[in-house]
């Protein structure tokens, strides 16, 4: 069954909104097996984003990501990688759909609320990142 990795960022926490999010990852028929609320740290961020750890705005991502706890999940499902990603809608708040959860509840770029792994292959890495052998 394929798996996926989600992160629920720190402003579904301070914002409660983690409960309307899980209830529509669960309502779509996706299993979460897996999740923990943690903090994260520069380190494991610049792991994590490597891909825009050069980007000027990332300094402003690492002080959000930092400015409280996040809840990782494995989600598992058929095409769950996919699914997850159609459930989130896009990066850029403007883009995002409406019925999907940043076009519903994000109004900036980089507070979108929620995480999703872009690939079979990213997911296995950030399963293994955040949960270590699972
Ligand atoms: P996604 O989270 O949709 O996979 P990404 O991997 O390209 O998007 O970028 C990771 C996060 O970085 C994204 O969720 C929010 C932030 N980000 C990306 N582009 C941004 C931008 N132009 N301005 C501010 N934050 C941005
Ligand atoms: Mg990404």
């Amino acid at each position: 069954m394929e798996r996926t990795y989600i992160m629920l960022k720190p402003d579904s926490v301070k914002r409660r909104l983690v409960g309307r999010i899980i209830s529509r990852i669960e309502d779509k028929g996706l299993n979460i097996t897996a999740m923990k609320m943690f903090k994260l740290d520069e380190k494991i961020l610049k792991e994590h984003y490597s891909h825009i750890a050069d980007q000027p705005f990332f300094p402003e991502i690492v002080k959000f990501m930092t400015s409280g706890p996040v809840i990782g999940m494995i989600v598992e499902g058929p095409s769950a990688v996919q699914q997850m990603r159609n459930i989130i809608g896009a990066t850029r708040c403007l883009d995002a759909d409406a019925g999907s959860i940043r076009g519903d509840f994000a109004f900036t770029n980089g507070e979108n609320l929620i995480h999703g792994s872009d690939t079979v292959e990213n997911a296995e890495i950030e399963i293994k990142r955040f949960f270590g052998k699972i």
